[in-house]
C-alpha cells in the first residue's frame, strides 16, 4: 500500500543506487508510481520484477549515463558512494558521475532530478546546534563534500538550464535507530518513501534542499525553508529512546562524534 496518495504517475522514472540499502527499500516503493520502473547500479540488480527495466552504468562512463536517462521523466539519483571512503572513488562517482547524470538531464530534457545529499554536507555543525538549508555548509569529510559538490551542481544546472532538483540531505534510514545519535536523525522507510514521493511530484521545487528525517523529538535540522514540498514525517524515534539510551548510558562528551552532527564520520580516515 504506497504511503502517498499522489494522484500522478510517471511514465518511466529512474531510480540509480537501486542494489543498495535505501534503493532496494525504494525499489519495491517506487513501482507504485510509475508504469516503468528503471534500475542502475554497478552491484547486482538480480532478475526483473514486473514493470521493471534494469540498466547497469557505472557513473564514470558518460555514454552509459546519458544512455541511462534516455527517455525517463524523472530521476531518482542514490547512486555513488555513501559512506567517506578515499578520494578516487568519490572523484569518480560523486563528483564526476553527477557532472554526467546532469549533462545527461540537460541533452535528454529531463525536467526533475531528486537527489541523494546527505546529513553529511554539514555534519561538522555541533549537536546543540540547530541547522537549516540556508546555513553555510560544513562537510564532514570527503564524502560529505562530494554532497555539497552535488548540491551546488545542481543549483547550477537549474539557474542556467531550468532543471529542478530537490536535494535530500538523508539522515539515517534504517529499521530502527541504531545509537543515540541517531534519535535525532533517524528517518523510517515510510518517512523515506514519503519525502521521496513529495519531492517527486510537488508542482514547483525549483532548486530545494531539505534534511530526511522523522518526526523526532530530539531534532539537529530545521526544514522550514523547504516546507513547500509538502513533506510530512509520520514516524518518531522516541519509542526507541528507552532501549537506546540504555545500551550507551554514559556518552563520552570527549569524542567528537559525541558532539558533532555527523558522529563518527568527524573522525574517519585518511585512509592513506
Ligand atoms: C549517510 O550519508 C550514509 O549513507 C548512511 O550509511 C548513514 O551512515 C547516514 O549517513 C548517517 O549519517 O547515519
Amino acid at each position: 500500500m504506497p504511503c502517498h496518495p499522489t494522484p500522478l504517475r510517471f511514465s518511466r522514472l529512474l531510480l540509480t543506487g537501486a542494489a543498495g540499502g535505501l534503493g532496494a527499500e525504494l525499489r519495491t516503493r517506487l513501482k507504485a508510481y510509475c508504469d516503468v520502473l528503471r534500475l542502475s547500479d554497478i552491484a547486482d540488480l538480480g532478475a526483473p520484477r514486473a514493470g521493471e527495466e534494469l540498466r547497469p552504468a557505472r557513473l564514470e562512463d558518460a555514454a552509459a549515463v546519458h544512455a541511462l536517462l534516455d527517455g525517463v521523466e524523472a530521476v531518482v539519483h542514490l547512486g555513488g558512494v555513501s559512506t567517506e571512503q578515499p578520494w578516487e572513488p568519490i572523484l569518480q562517482a560523486n563528483i564526476i558521475g553527477v557532472y554526467h547524470l546532469y549533462e545527461a538531464a540537460r541533452k535528454q530534457a529531463v525536467r526533475r532530478v531528486v537527489f541523494a545529499s546527505s546529513n553529511h554536507v554539514t555534519g561538522f555543525y555541533r549537536q546543540d546546534e540547530v541547522v537549516s538549508p540556508r546555513d553555510p555548509a560544513r562537510p564532514d569529510g570527503l564524502y560529505g563534500v562530494s554532497k555539497a559538490f552535488g548540491e551546488d551542481l545542481s543549483r547550477f544546472y537549474f539557474d542556467r538550464y531550468g532543471i529542478e532538483t530537490v536535494c535530500l540531505r538523508i539522515g539515517s534510514s534504517f529499521p530502527a535507530p541504531r545509537n543515540r545519535r541517531m534519535l535525532a536523525t533517524w528517518m523510517s522507510y515510510d518517512d523515506l518513501e514519503r519525502l521521496v514521493v513529495a519531492s517527486l511530484t510537488a508542482p514547483v521545487v525549483g532548486h530545494s534542499i531539505l534534511y530526511g528525517m522523522g518526526d523526532n523529538t530530539t531534532t539537529w535540522w530545521d526544514n522550514t525553508p523547504a516546507r513547500h514540498i509538502g513533506y510530512r514525517p509520520q514516524d518518531s524515534s522516541e519509542p526507541f529512546r528507552a532501549q537506546v539510551e540504555a545500551a550507551d548510558p554514559h556518552p563520552d562528551l570527549t569524542d567528537p562524534a559525541t558532539l558533532y552532527q555527523g558522529g563518527p564520520f568527524v573522525r574517519t580516515g585518511p585512509f592513506e
